[in-house]
């Protein structure tokens, strides 16, 4: 029987889409954005886990006028229970259309004959890349549609970079319900800057080097893993967790708890990406469209690629599948979507006595990740939990960078020139966090946690006191948060209920270390449509349909529909369930060693207990079998 928090099964699916056509006439010319687990609410869960009625949501819209539809499809009885129209909303982009629409392109005689001039023949090398739009860019026009924007990029052979040659200056504006070419903008002029000879490969053959030399390195773990999947439920070294996954976040790690002298603590109900916000911070004009939300717009789930085993992932390894679908309802399955191993981490601990010599631990952490390819750019998330209480999440950028190229000595001043004439142009990626923290359990408060440097007076003559101040959130306007150098201001997330056995009240902070000021004017409409930008961390009381901090649909938004709505009550924080949207990610001010393929650049917050613990919990962590000192 499936757990309320199990993803949809293919079955599930199917049924659901069949349903809608059936009931609802979302036939031949409609397409399904999202079919989608309803999560039971929290105090749901709480109170009967196995007698809640599973459900699924769907989202789908008929392309012949546009009209997008919400549905509720009760389990597995099949009974549509709500249909919801939502006039003026467009529904996020999908797989399909991103692939129909390139095929479309590929074959307009408009886009052959402007790819001709540019002396380019050869169709099988060429790739259009459809970008969804932000409203307040689009053409008035075109008001209405379901519009898209592309590039259009031409391989140096038939294996090579896709993205390494941009035919700038060239755009498709496309209709994406008619799946028609409604304008090619086009700036190719007679004598205009050719093309620069651009080294843009990455594959070996075409990389022209040799490859270095490098000795094997394997890891084993010849017991087998210290861990157990159990369906989903994962238990670990005291860690207890759920994984969940949709097409929206991706991976979502439930129930996060920590089984402490035998009792099971709860830390986390729920903890996903809720958004990604990527502005290119470039006004030209094949640049100044560019906002990408790779979550709302597109879908972590529906972009997770498969791993392969001694690449993706080192040692013994656990998979999960994901099971999504395409705008047609039909089940697609990914094989190994999640991976689920175990990782030496260096030292844990360590002290060298001089009477009983050296005491050591290693580290150990497990490590939950899935990588999404979105076009050109990967993103590869790890969720790691360490022995000693820690949590940290971890997101690698790699892929391949946007550019395009420009005349000889016209360098825009908004990039960085990585190739001939080419240049990569500054973006930010921001990621939110949605950290649906149970700190103990409910209700929790959050604090910022400030170092102050006390004066010099009689009681500190030589101004050396340093002190913390705390200071509880109390409103949703005082949980709007920056990260300050100044005073190395943290969050803690305390227990309103539990007492540790120093007095005080369990607590895990929130570390920041991956944030960054928008450094955005804020009529920009790509601030305008992602205000969540404007701050490191917000919080909030939970509430059950508060799930994306953008808004339910940035496709084609003109306005952040989330979390500056939700705020506007300044409802109280205190001592409530709390959530924490956390704002991290890279400031990314591009560089020639991200060319032709990016080595991975990190970032990523902790989450410590902080008097959560009454001591360091990982003292019971076992000397390594083969070290010279059983200590
Ligand atoms: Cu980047």
């Amino acid at each position: 029987m499936a757990h309320p928090l199990d993803p949809l099964s293919a079955d599930e699916i199917r049924h659901v889409a069949a349903t809608l056509r059936d009931c609802k006439g979302a036939g031949t010319h409609w397409r399904f954005a999202s079919i989608d687990l309803v999560e039971p609410a929290k105090d749901e869960l709480a109170a009967d886990p196995d007698g809640i009625p599973r459900a699924a949501e769907a989202i789908c819209w008929d392309t012949t006028d546009g009209q997008a539809f919400r549905a509720r499809v009760a389990l597995p009885a099949g009974d549509v229970t709500a249909w919801e129209h939502l006039p003026g909303l467009q529904p996020n982009m999908t797989v399909d259309e991103w692939h129909e629409c390139d095929e479309m392109l590929r074959s307009h005689p408009a886009v052959i004959e402007a790819l001709a001039r540019r002396g380019i023949a050869d169709m099988s090398r060429v790739l259009t890349d459809v970008w969804a739009y932000g409203a307040a860019l689009v053409p008035a026009r075109y008001t209405g549609l379901r519009i898209g924007w592309s590039d259009v990029w031409e391989r140096a052979s038939p294996d090579g970079n896709p993205y390494a040659h941009h035919i700038t200056g060239l755009h498709p504006v496309v209709d994406l319900n008619r799946m028609e070419l409604l304008e090619l903008e086009d700036d190719w002029a007679e004598g205009g800057p050719d093309r620069p000879g651009v080294m843009g490969e990455y594959l070996p053959g075409l990389v022209p080097m040799a490859p270095r030399e490098v000795s094997p390195l394997q890891v084993q773990q010849p017991a087998g893993v210290s861990f157990t999947l159990d369906d989903r439920l994962l238990r670990w070294q005291n860690w207890e967790l759920r994984l969940g996954f949709n097409w929206r976040e991706g991976l979502v790690l439930h129930t996060v708890g920590f089984r402490d002298a035998g009792r099971l603590r709860p830390i986390a109900h729920r903890m996903s990406f809720a958004e990604m916000i990527v502005p290119y911070r470039d006004a030209t004009p094949d640049h100044y469209r560019r906002t990408a939300f790779d979550i709302g717009e597109w879908g972590l789930g529906f972009m997770t690629t498969s791993l392969e085993l001694g690449c993706d992932c080192l040692g013994e390894i656990r998979y999960l599948d994901a099971v999504l679908h395409d705008s047609r309802g039909e089940p697609r399955t990914v094989r190994n979507a999640v991976c689920i191993h175990e990782e030496d981490d260096g030292i844990l601990w360590k002290h060298v006595d001089e009477r009983s010599g050296a005491a050591v631990r290693r580290s150990r952490r497990l490590v939950i990740s899935f990588h999404v390819t979105v076009a050109n750019y990967e993103y590869l998330v790890y969720w790691r939990f360490y022995q000693d209480g820690n949590i940290e999440c971890e997101v690698r950028a790699t892929g391949v960078m946007v550019t395009s190229y420009f005349p000889a000595g016209h360098q825009p001043a908004t990039g960085a020139l990585v190739d001939q004439r080419t240049y990569a142009p500054y973006h930010q990626h921001f990621i939110v966090a949605r950290l649906d923290l149970d700190i103990d359990g409910e209700p929790n408060t959050v604090s910022a946690v400030e170092s102050r440097a006390l004066p010099v007076s009689d009681s500190n003559p030589h101004g050396l006191a340093l002190i913390t101040q705390e200071t509880p959130l109390r409103t949703e306007s005082d949980g709007r948060q920056d990260v300050s150098w100044e005073s190395q201001r943290s969050w803690k997330v305390a227990s309103s209920r539990s007492v540790n056995s120093l007095g005080g009240r369990p607590a895990y902070k929130l570390a920041p270390g991956g944030s960054f000021p928008p450094l955005i004017d804020e009529s920009s409409p790509a601030f305008q449509r992602a205000e969540v930008i404007a701050h490191s961390l917000w919080v909030t009381p939970y509430a059950a349909a508060e799930r994306w901090p953008c808004g339910e649909f940035p496709n084609l938004s003109a306005a952040d529909h989330g979390l500056p709505v939700w705020t506007t009550h300044d409802r109280p924080i205190e001592d409530t369930d709390v959530v924490l949207w956390h704002v991290f990610g890279l400031h990314h001010i591009t560089r020639p060693e991200d060319w032709p393929v990016m080595p991975v650049d990190r970032t990523s917050f902790w989450l410590k207990p902080w008097g959560f613990f009454d001591r360091n919990p990982a003292l019971d962590v076992p000397p390594s079998p083969h070290g010279t000192s059983a200590r």
